[in-house]
């Protein structure tokens, strides 16, 4: 059976203004290199800067609701108070001595974060719990954060099943590496929010 993939969308999306996280497990690391190699092969080609793309790991899966939180909250605390000092400073006494070259640039929060993972089913309940924990986790950080997580999540019934949807089949085709649809849902999604804002 042949693996979906998505489908282009009408609009090609500016990434280059967009800060994106992306937060990855450590099970099953070659499948998640590959997921994570696909996903900034298509955030680059929308112009997202390599600066502007910051990954963090995390041990499983079943973490990554609690760090994509963590990461995004921490980019909204230190957006403000970098957006706060500069404040400070132009209202400040010493402002008249204050150039533009002396003045940092408030760091952006994420315009949107890439939660990646690898479960494959084993002969326990584990995979069913983790399945559900972590997809609802994700859903509820992004509505709480208001920024746009993309569920990059493997829930596979074998290690085949993730490998042919990594690009890395061993079958007559390699199968399509859904880390790259990854990639263009964070930058269709960062973009809404920035124009929508
Ligand atoms: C424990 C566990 C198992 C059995 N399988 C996976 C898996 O296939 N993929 C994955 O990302 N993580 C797995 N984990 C680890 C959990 O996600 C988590 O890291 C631990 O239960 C500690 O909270």
């Amino acid at each position: 059976m042949a693996i979906k993939g998505l489908t282009a969308s009408d609009v090609e999306y500016d990434g280059s203004a967009l800060r994106i996280g992306i937060v990855h497990a450590r099970w099953n690391k070659p499948i998640i290199d590959a997921l994570i190699t696909g996903a900034i092969a298509k955030l680059k080609e929308r112009g997202v800067k390599e600066a502007n793309i910051i990954v963090q790991s995390v041990p499983g899966s079943y973490e990554l609701p609690m760090a994509v939180s963590k990461i995004i909250a921490a980019s909204q605390i230190q957006a403000n108070a970098t957006a706060d000092d500069l404040l400070g400073e132009s209202l400040g006494p010493s402002s008249a001595g204050a150039t533009s070259a002396t003045t940092s640039m408030p760091s952006q929060p994420f315009d949107a974060v890439i939660a990646i993972g690898v479960l494959i089913k084993g002969s326990t309940m584990h995979f069913e719990y983790i399945c559900d924990a972590v997809s609802h986790g994700l859903m509820k950080v992004q509505l709480d954060s208001n920024t746009p997580v993309i569920f990059g999540v493997l829930t596979a019934l074998t290690e085949d099943q993730a490998l042919d949807r990594a690009g890395l089949g061993t079958g007559q085709d390699k199968g399509h590496n859904h880390g790259e649809d990854w990639g263009l849902a964070a930058v269709e999604m960062g973009s809404h929010g920035r124009r929508w804002a």
